[in-house]
């Protein structure tokens, strides 16, 4: 099972057979309330009637199409409607399966980039400390999770740094929203192009609010700095916004969010609404034009996946931008920002907890490690809160993290507060 402690999880298996809504059944019949939306996927609720039908309609007109040398109706589609959402200049997408997937894309396309502009040095790839990228060689290498660089370590790409992390609890803690103290941790990307010069730098990744790690804000100021530094040094800015595009932070990306334009994004999760699974990574015009250059019966980009564009995840991301559209879902989410932050820093004075962070419908809880045991205390809660609460929330080590529905009701986060309260309180 991935990222799963899978001899403690068998002893007592937590089997999903359907759900609806904003619930899950389980195999025994219990009904459980979601308060992760899928793992950040599934923002408008489980098995919305738009999207099962319109996977059933195309599941039923083309399975699959050949997507080399060819393309699929509901992919060009789809690439129109993501980037018709996307801030202006974002004209172009590709689409791939997975986050991982769409980082590792997003990596090539910058070498790429620099390589057709004749400044095929720029090799050098930044990430940040604490930055998830997913679990490929190339966003493993960026990313900045200690455990899932341990094992692998020697066989990291080469020629990668990363700035430190934007949190420090002893300045940051409790912060609602963006800290704001912080934005002169920017200044470590101006450090490493001191060190390595500038010039050899191909692009910089980082999580506009990063996810895994915790759900850490970014600091008040610190991604316009990013942004002056990557210009000042012809450094392209990759905002991975797996989790945060398509309503997480109430506008259909961060970037729009914050008004920080990167060149390029990369996305997952939320296209399908977690459906089917895709990820489309978006990039600026004049990204797209440094490849479209030499004879045109060239291959322009050596890169690509059996399934990208895959016709019936097309459909199922189509659906989903109806309703994103039609429910007006990144206006609710943007309103139940205010609620959201209000319960979870209704937390902040437990004896057990020693931080709340919170950025649109994203927050965490971080309890104190139990003495000699980092991480139990987080294990034990996400159990309670299955079996006792019938409630699904996720942790990372001590830190309870939540990714409600974007279309969320208030009585149900009354009660589902109510219940990680009891568990916070009951355990150890
Ligand atoms: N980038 C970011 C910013 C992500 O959050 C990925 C890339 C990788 O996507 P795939 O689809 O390959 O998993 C992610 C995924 C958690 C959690 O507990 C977060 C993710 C995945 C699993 C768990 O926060 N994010
Ligand atoms: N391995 C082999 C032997 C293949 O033929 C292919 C694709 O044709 C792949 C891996 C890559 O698979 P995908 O395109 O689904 O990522």
């Amino acid at each position: 099972m991935p990222f799963t402690a899978n001899r403690d999880f068998k002893k007592k298996p937590r089997i999903i057979t359907s759900g609806s809504g904003h619930h899950y059944t389980t195999l025994d019949g219990d009904k459980i309330y979601d308060l992760f939306a899928g793992l950040w996927t599934t923002g408008i609720g489980h098995c919305h009637p738009k999207i099962v039908e319109a996977v059933q309609k195309q599941v039923a007109q083309l399975d699959y199409s050949i997507t080399f040398q060819s393309g699929n109706d509901k992919s060009f589609a789809l690439a129109e409607r993501v980037t018709g959402m996307a801030p202006e200049g974002f004209n172009h997408c590709f689409f791939t399966n997975s986050g991982s997937e769409s980082v590792d894309t997003a990596l090539k396309i910058a070498l790429g980039y620099h390589r057709a502009r004749g400044e095929g040095n720029r090799t050098r790839l930044i990430g940040r400390e604490r930055g998830y990228h997913g679990v490929n060689f190339g966003g493993m290498s960026v990313g900045g999770m200690v455990p899932n660089r341990k094992v692998f370590s020697p066989n990291l790409i080469p020629g990668v740094d990363h700035i430190r992390a934007t949190m420090d609890i002893e300045h940051t803690a409790f912060s609602r929203g963006q800290p704001e103290w912080g934005a002169h941790l920017a200044d470590d990307l101006e450090r490493l192009a001191g060190l390595h010069d500038g010039s050899n730098i191909a692009a910089v990744i980082v999580e506009p609010v990063a996810g895994s790690a915790g759900v850490l804000p970014p600091p008040v100021g610190y991604l316009e700095r990013l942004r002056e530094i990557c210009d000042k040094h012809g450094i392209l800015l990759i905002f991975d916004e797996v989790i945060t595009a398509f309503g997480r932070v109430g506008k259909a990306f961060a970037a729009e969010r914050f008004g920080v334009m990167p060149d390029i994004i990369t996305t997952a999760k939320g296209l399908t609404n977690g459906v089917i699974p895709m990820g489309a990574v978006l990039v600026r015009d004049h990204v797209y034009d440094a490849f479209m250059q030499g004879p045109d019966y060239m291959i322009e980009l050596f890169h690509g996946y059996t399934y990208s564009g895959h016709p019936v995840a097309a459909a199922a991301g189509l659906a989903a931008m109806d309703v994103y559209e039609e429910e007006g879902i990144f206006e609710q989410s943007q309103a139940l920002e205010k609620p959201f932050e209000e319960l979870l820093h209704s937390f902040a004075d437990h004896d057990k907890v020693i931080d709340v962070r919170n950025f649109g419908l994203m927050g965490a809880i971080e309890m104190a490690p139990r003495d000699g045991a980092p991480g139990a205390r987080g294990l034990e809660s996400h159990k309670r809160c299955f079996w006792d609460e019938k409630l699904m929330v996720r942790n990372g080590m001590d830190i309870l993290s939540f990714s409600p529905f974007l279309n969320s009701k208030l009585d149900d986060w009354n009660k589902a507060f109510d219940s990680v309260r009891r568990v916070i309180d009951a355990i150890d």
